[in-house]
């Protein structure tokens, strides 16, 4: 549990400023950020949440010289765009910043004079290839050749993406420069390295103290050590970057022409300059120091999974060797999203993105439906799978069923029946004691979810006391006990009122758009809110347990928080999906494709659970007359007979089958059919043309198939 008197420094990757961003990147560092900084603000904590685009490094450069336009021209596209996306989603940074700032120049370089004023760094000097027609160096992604592992021709210098292998761009047969098709010379060339080798001791004792991170986390960390860490080139011969300070190259009598900091190096610094310049907006421009060099401060990363050796282990092993700094307390990073069962893929257009979702959906409703599907679909241990469906779902069946329908009801009552104020509590009964006790102790088990970087939990038992209230609701019928028992009608809406008062406070990280509709409903604003640099209010998330809402506190009208999507929305967002097909020449041909079924979703696996298959053996067959497609069987399931009617007539002969013992859903409803009743199911395999054949086993008659 942190301590809530330390100030929070919150990161959230920094996007390359290369592309539009999709679902995939809101699940993985942006959403599960904003809903621990929204939550930590309701607390009353100090946070600077700060991110922005990072624009520097060879990925923007290979968009630019794809397209024939300049570095800037891509990040002067891109930045804007995703900025704007940003805002519309409802991410509540402090500050969003880019690298292309000279602010962010000028820190990078300091940093890096810094350090190698320490001699924290080491030199090298080795062969690289160099392009003679283009007369410059190739950074890795700029060198193609067969793969020495597979044989795959058009293999990168830092990886082959046929067979995976990570590579160098020595180890290529016939390589060719992608710039000029020229074939790559070998010349000399200096850099700076970061012996993370010499720092793998001291990173160890660090990472020790901090059991508390993810598994998936340490876990990769873990094998990072394993491995051995190895010294990384931090400066690169290529056209975009923050160049290398002449000074530092003259101290070695290095030519610093041409050479820039690696983006991995100044990215994160990114963070500290991005800071910076929000403590400038502040009118406190020394601020920035409070959040990176005090020791009050706790410095928390959120990041995908392929940034977790950056965060947790480079960029710290820079902050260690830079000596002035904190170092990062948790960097919680999440693993991968799918979508409709597959792999997220930009180049087959197998994504939602953002701007796009944001121009469909375009109210606050669409917003607060995305973030909310999301933060119970998040990748926190293990991939998951995003789908329209199960969107669908969380949509009618949770915020419009559940949320919309409790705060709905409750308001509505409450306008009718007396007369749009809260109505006194006299004499609870213990059924509505027992929902006041539960909302007593919501807000503290919520926040344990939270602390623990249990997103998907904590959203998941806040919707919980939605449904409480609505059970509550239902279970104390105030339609009757409005004429029988006025007093208890009154209970009942004024426990109704409470809950929803503190939904308007607990589900503000989460449907923040939502949750200040309803709290302008209940008339209630003397509540902290979780956007940036909130009014004080003397109450926030702690005190949402407890009656926000005095009696006879009067209350505006009722508005529908949701509303439900039809089919044919959703239809339209998986027509959108790989229609953009360019590449899809020799991807992966999809299970349809192959003739397949498609897979289904994921199930839990209690669902699964829920089936009781059972062994049975095939004790009597024979056709049914009216019926030519099913046969009548007598299955023995061990402790029972059952009949079963299976559509198998076309495809087995009655005499074939008796004997034989085959897997049985045993616990389906029954059904009649041409008046006679089926017991249970036979499990078939189908094949790609139709055909049928039993899934046979030796288990005796009765065993449990699992
Ligand atoms: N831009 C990589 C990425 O978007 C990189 C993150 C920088 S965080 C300092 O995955
Ligand atoms: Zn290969």
């Amino acid at each position: 549990m942190p301590d809530p008197n330390t100030r929070l420094t919150v990161t959230a990757a920094l996007p390359y400023a290369n592309g539009p961003l999709h679902i995939g990147h809101l699940a993985g560092a942006y959403l599960p950020a904003d809903l621990y900084v929204r939550y930590q603000r309701l607390t009353g904590r100090d946070v600077a949440f700060v991110c922005g685009s990072d624009e520097m490094g060879v990925a923007i450069l290979m968009r630019a010289l794809r397209e024939d336009r300049t570095p800037q021209d891509i990040v002067d596209t891109y930045h804007p765009l995703i900025k704007e996306s940003f805002e519309r989603f409802g991410m509540s940074f402090d500050h969003y910043g880019r690298t292309t700032d000279d602010l962010h120049a000028e820190t990078t370089r300091d940093f890096f004079r810094t350090l190698d004023n320490k001699d924290a760094f080491t030199l090298h000097t080795k062969e690289q290839l160099y392009d003679p027609k283009a007369e410059m160096f190739l950074a890795d992604r700029f060198v193609m050749g067969t793969c020495p592992k597979c044989g795959y021709e058009e293999a990168y210098g830092d990886q082959c993406e046929q067979c995976g292998a990570t590579l160098s761009p020595d180890e290529l047969i016939d390589p060719r420069s992608t710039l000029t098709d020229a074939t790559p010379e070998l010349r000399e060339t200096t850099h700076w390295y970061l012996p993370l080798d010499q720092m793998q001791e001291k990173l160890e004792s660090w990472i020790a103290t901090h059991p508390e991170w993810k598994n998936n986390v340490r876990g990769q960390i873990q094998s990072w050590f394993n491995d051995g860490l190895q010294a990384r080139a931090i400066t690169r011969d290529v056209p975009w970057g923050v160049p290398v300070p002449r000074d530092v190259a003259e101290r070695h009598g290095i030519d610093a022409e041409g050479k820039v900091i690696y983006v991995w190096f100044d990215a994160p610094i990114g963070y500290i300059s991005i800071t910076k310049r929000w403590a400038e907006a502040q009118g406190d421009p020394g601020r920035w120091r409070d959040y990176w060099q005090d020791d009050n401060t706790e410095l928390i990363h959120f990041v995908g999974k392929d940034n977790i050796v950056f965060h947790g282990l480079m960029f710290p092993a820079m902050l260690q060797a830079h000596g002035n700094y904190v170092l990062p307390e948790n960097v919680p990073a999440n693993e991968f999203l799918n979508l409709e069962g597959k792999k997220l893929s930009t180049s087959r257009n197998w994504a939602v993105w953002l701007h796009e979702y944001l121009d469909d959906f375009e109210d606050t409703q669409g917003v607060d439906m995305l973030r909310y599907a999301l933060a119970t679909t998040l990748p926190e241990t293990k991939d998951a799978d995003f789908s329209w469906e199960s969107f669908q779902n969380r949509v009618n069946g949770e915020l419009a069923d559940v949320l919309g329908n409790f705060v709905n009801r409750t308001l509505t009552f409450a306008d009718r029946y007396f007369d749009g104020a809260v109505p006194p509590l006299t004499d609870p009964t213990d059924t509505d004691q027992a929902v006041l006790d539960a909302l007593a102790e919501a807000p503290a088990d919520i926040a344990d979810s939270y602390n623990d970087f249990r997103m998907r939990e904590a959203v998941t038992k806040t919707m919980a006391l939605a449904r409480r209230g609505n059970k509550y609701f239902n279970d104390t019928e105030p339609w009757h006990t409005r004429k029988s028992d006025p007093p208890a009608c009154a209970n009942t809406v004024h426990v109704c009122l409470q809950v929803c008062a503190a939904l308007g406070v607990l589900m503000d990280p989460v449907v923040p758009h939502a949750a200040a509709r309803l709290r302008q409903m209940l008339n209630l604003t003397d509540v902290r809110t979780s956007t940036p640099d909130p009014d004080p209010a003397p109450r926030g998330w702690h005190e949402a347990g407890t009656a926000l809402l005095e009696p006879g506190h009067p209350l505006n009208d009722p508005v529908i928080l949701f509303n439900k999507l039809d089919d044919d929305r959703m239809d339209a967002q998986r027509d959108k999906l790989g229609t953009d097909d360019t590449d899809t020449a020799d991807s992966e041909p999809t299970p349809e494709e192959q003739g397949y079924e498609s897979p289904k979703d994921t199930i839990e696996f209690g669902d699964f659970m829920d089936l009781d298959l059972r062994v049975g053996e095939i004790t009597h067959a024979e056709p049914i007359e009216e019926a030519d497609k099913l046969l009548r069987l007598e299955v023995d399931l061990g402790y029972e007979e059952r009949q079963i009617l299976a559509g198998i007539a076309q495809h087995m002969e009655p005499e074939a089958i008796i004997g034989k013992r085959v897997t049985v859903v045993a616990n389906l409803a029954p059904k009649t059919m041409f008046g006679l009743e089926s017991q249970g199911m036979v499990l078939m395999g189908e094949d790609r043309d139709g055909n049928l054949s039993l899934l046979t086993t030796g288990s005796e008659p009765g065993s449990v198939v699992r």
